[in-house]
């Protein structure tokens, strides 16, 4: 099954939502495959967010991502990440489809709720970024014959 990184950042934290968010997660089936908190610093965000380095918001980019511990979760599904990014919605939340993380619970282009990878090929490498092998947990949950039908469990 394919794998993906979310980030529940700071100011999820800060508001109160990160029950809401890994409720949504579990709800549509997406199994939990590692889960913790974590400070980020500089070096890790620059790596990270290195596709934006050069825009004029990356200074409070990376000072919002560091105001506290964040969350981070490697999510485990069928076509993961595309199922993942549908649920997060685009990155301005006012612009964000209703129905979607960022839609129902940000205000903020910035301050959006989660990060979440982009593609497959940066998924493998985010996971490695934020996770060390022994923190990836391999199993099968008792409802997968109820969650999937048999030819999309291969
Ligand atoms: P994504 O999170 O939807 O994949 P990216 O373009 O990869 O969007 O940007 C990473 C993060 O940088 C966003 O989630 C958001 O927090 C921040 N960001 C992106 N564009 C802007 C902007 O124009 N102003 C302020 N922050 C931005
Ligand atoms: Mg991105």
């Amino acid at each position: 099954m394919e794998r993906t990184l979310i980030i529940l950042k700071p100011s999820t934290l800060q508001r109160g939502l990160v029950g809401q968010v890994i409720d949504r997660f579990q709800r549509k089936g997406l199994q939990i495959a590692g889960i913790k908190m974590m400070q980020l610093d500089e070096k890790i965000l620059t790596e990270h967010y290195a596709h934006l380095v050069d825009r004029p918001f990356f200074p409070t980019l990376l000072k919002s991502m560091m105001a506290t511990p964040v969350i981070t979760m490697c999510l485990e599904g069928k076509d993961a990440v595309e199922v993942v990014r549908a649920m997060t919605g685009a990155t301005n939340s006012r612009k964000a489809a209703p129905g979607t993380i960022r839609g129902d619970f940000g205000m903020s282009g910035q301050e959006n709720i989660i990060h979440a990878s982009d593609s497959v090929e940066n998924a493998a490498i985010e996971v490695k970024r934020f996770f060390s092998d022994n923190e990836i947990f391999d199993y099968s949950l008792l409802v997968r014959d109820a969650t999937y039908g048999p030819d999309e469990l291969s």
